[in-house]
């Protein structure tokens, strides 16, 4: 089934989850735009997420979803909550849903688990997953190791779901790219940084347009939650805190979703953490969601008809 027909939407583009960036703004946004917008749970509690939820529905009558970051210690109340407010759409990250999976789909729910490796894959689409959204590590915050030009079409071959791209993706060849691979859908989320109606600080938006081919670099590697931020002082203060084997792996979890939010709220260019892709080095202008999803869709190939 063609992913725009089984999420009601005009785009076969959806958007990530973005803890503490994608609130019901951009959500409602990239919905109204013609692609599958999604209020990013992050690490907010239910009310927050209830709240968000109640905001997106006055602003879009399109459909849209909500993605779930399972390392939340909220994320079983808001696996509830998704029930509750009549959510039909979910997208997972960072933790395998495979416990919530019957709940959801017993409600009716699409579920769609981001996934970083052939062998999550397999166990989701097993669990019952609709479609998976496979994400390449050029993808930003928290990340797998493989790129997406060598994971999406081994995922391809390994299900029998639709494979959702992500990573990397931030223009028409993009899209082209890994439809070749066999996705049928992508995941955007650094190009919807530097949108309008992105509700972070100018600042975040600034760095992202600023952003060369090398300007991002992964932190926590090594503890086991590898996170893509652009470089900056906190990126450098947090490479030498994992050098030497000492901090937490809560400590640090904390330092990222903290200075996260420094990031996104503040614009604290030396404390904050700003995660983005690789591809902020292809964004170079501030537009609308309109005009990003239509120059994705509408000079892709695939939309002309030379790519099925
Ligand atoms: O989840 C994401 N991207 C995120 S979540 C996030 S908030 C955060 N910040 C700092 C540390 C941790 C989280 C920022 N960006 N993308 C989807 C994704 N999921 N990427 C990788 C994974 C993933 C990782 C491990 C999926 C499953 C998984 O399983 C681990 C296990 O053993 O269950």
């Amino acid at each position: 089934m063609d992913l725009r027909d089984l999420l009601g939407i005009k785009y076969p583009i959806i958007q990530g989850g973005m803890a503490n960036i994608a609130t019901h703004k951009l959500a409602a946004a990239v919905s109204n735009a013609g692609g599958l917008g999604l209020i990013g749970a992050g690490g907010w509690d239910v009310d927050r997420v209830r709240q968000e939820i109640r905001k997106t529905k006055e602003l879009t009558d399109k459909p849209f979803g909500v993605n779930i970051m399972l390392m939340s210690p909220h994320a079983k109340d808001i696996s509830d909550l998704v029930i509750e407010e009549n959510i039909k759409i979910i997208t997972t990250g960072a933790g395998n849903p495979g416990i919530y999976m019957k709940k959801w789909k017993d409600a009716g729910i699409i579920v769609i688990p981001v996934v970083p490796s052939v062998a999550y894959a397999r166990r989701l689409e097993r669990s019952g997953a609709d479609a998976l959204v496979v994400e390449g590590t050029e993808a930003g915050g928290h990340i797998g190791e493989i790129s997406t030009i060598n994971l999406v079409p081994q995922v391809v071959d390994a299900v029998n779901i639709p494979v959702i791209a992500a990573g990397g993706i931030a223009d028409s060849r993009g899209l082209d790219a890994v439809f070749v691979l066999g996705a049928k859908g992508v995941q955007i989320g650094t190009v919807l940084l530097a949108s309008e109606e992105c509700p972070v600080h100018e600042n975040y938006k600034n760095k992202i347009l600023k952003a060369k081919d090398t300007d991002t670099v992964v932190t926590g590697r090594h503890t086991g939650a590898p996170v893509r931020v652009l470089k900056n002082r906190m990126a450098r203060e947090y490479l030498n805190l994992t050098k030497y084997g000492n901090a937490s792996l809560e400590d640090l979890e904390k330092l990222t979703l903290g200075s996260l939010r420094k990031a996104v709220l503040d614009g604290d260019l030396d404390g904050g953490s700003f995660m983005a892709g690789q591809s902020a080095g292809l964004v170079k202008e501030i537009r609308t969601c309109k005009e990003i999803l239509k120059d994705i869709f509408e000079n892709s190939l695939v939309y002309k008809g030379i790519i099925k």
